[in-house]
């Protein structure tokens, strides 16, 4: 039977242990228990560095990340990683991590890897996903990667959940990377056009470099770095610019404005989540038709139900 002691859990977690980390992830993905888990974690000294990858489907994101890895590992530290999955009704979300535990890193005592849906609503990532990394904070790693496909709107929100994004696309993308002026070009700190064995790559590179001066960057000007993640070619200059980026954030003071602008977001979804549910508990079925059918026959508004609401249950 799968061990649902969470006071032990989160101790053997403090240990390092691995089949904790996996099971306290695995209780908050699949029976919603962050919040019983969360408070009980106090790793007060630790911060992990998190970095998110993404871009379109098929680009090398999971190669990449691998070969990142391994680079970080050089200097001995201890490398989380997330992929999420999108929720798909065929797949269940499986694929990804199937795929992404079959390489060499899953052996490693200091890699933990992870595969997470992406169901669930703090804009496209999901609240497990960053309650996931805390535990991943807690285990001990320095640097946690979360991988996350597409360039729409709701993928690239991870950018709002990591100190550092990276944008990966690769050559031939002439159309796509015009689509992409919209916001992620202005939010991914680094660029890397991967596959850079393809034919196309130079104008691909000065594509993303024209549309970069055109867009807005005040003080931190991304890179763009060139990959064959395949051949593990260009990945320290890749770990070289995610250190540079570190370094601007650290000094800028940014580092700390945007994770305490990450807390100030979570902390309001928490608080309005606890909110809804609460007042839906306190609100039965019927109550709800018969204040529907006053607003059908115009006997009151919206505006007014809603503030009633809201009074009869702060002043009782
Ligand atoms: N030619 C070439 N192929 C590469 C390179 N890097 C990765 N690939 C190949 O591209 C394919 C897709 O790689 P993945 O790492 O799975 O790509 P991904 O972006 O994670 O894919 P999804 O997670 O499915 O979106 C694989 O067959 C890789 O071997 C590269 O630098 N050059
Ligand atoms: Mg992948």
């Amino acid at each position: 039977m799968p061990n649902n002691n969470i006071p032990l859990l989160v101790k053997e977690l403090a240990a390092g242990k691995v089949r904790a980390a996996a099971r306290l992830i695995s209780l908050i993905e699949n029976e919603d228990m962050g919040r019983e888990i969360i408070p009980l974690i106090h790793n007060k000294e630790h911060h992990a560095y998190t970095v998110g990858i993404t871009g379109p489907p098929g680009v090398g994101k999971s190669t990449l990340t691998e070969k990142l890895v391994l680079q970080l590992l050089k200097n001995s530290v201890k490398v989380g990683i997330i992929a999420i999955d999108p929720t798909s009704p065929f797949s269940g979300g499986a694929l990804l991590g199937d795929r992404i535990r079959l390489h060499q890193l899953s052996t490693n005592p200091n890699v933990f890897i992870r595969s997470m849906a992406s169901r669930g609503s703090l804009g496209g990532i999901s609240a497990a996903t960053l309650d996931g990394s805390k535990i991943l904070e807690a285990f001990g790693c320095d640097f946690i990667i979360i991988e996350t496909v597409g360039v729409g709107q709701s993928e690239v929100e991870i950018v709002k959940h990591v100190d550092s994004t990276i944008l990966t696309l690769s050559p031939g993308m002439g159309d796509d990377i015009q689509a992409l002026k919209a916001g992620i070009m202005e939010i991914a700190d680094i660029f890397v056009v991967n596959k850079a064995d393809k034919d196309g790559l130079e104008k691909t590179v000065s594509e993303i470099e024209m549309l970069l001066r055109a867009s807005n960057h005040n003080n931190f000007i991304p890179p763009v770095v060139k990959t064959i993640a395949r051949d593990n070619i260009g990945i320290e200059e890749l770990v070289e610019k995610i250190n540079k980026h570190r370094e601007y954030l650290s000094q800028s003071g940014d580092l700390e404005a945007n994770r305490k602008k990450r807390i100030k977001f979570e902390l309001w979804h928490r608080i309005n989540s606890i909110i809804s549910a609460f007042i839906q508990d306190s609100l039965t079925i019927e109550t709800m038709d018969n204040l529907i059918d006053d607003i059908y026959a115009k006997r009151v508004d919206s505006y007014s139900v809603a503030d009633k609401i809201i009074d009869k249950l702060i002043n009782r």
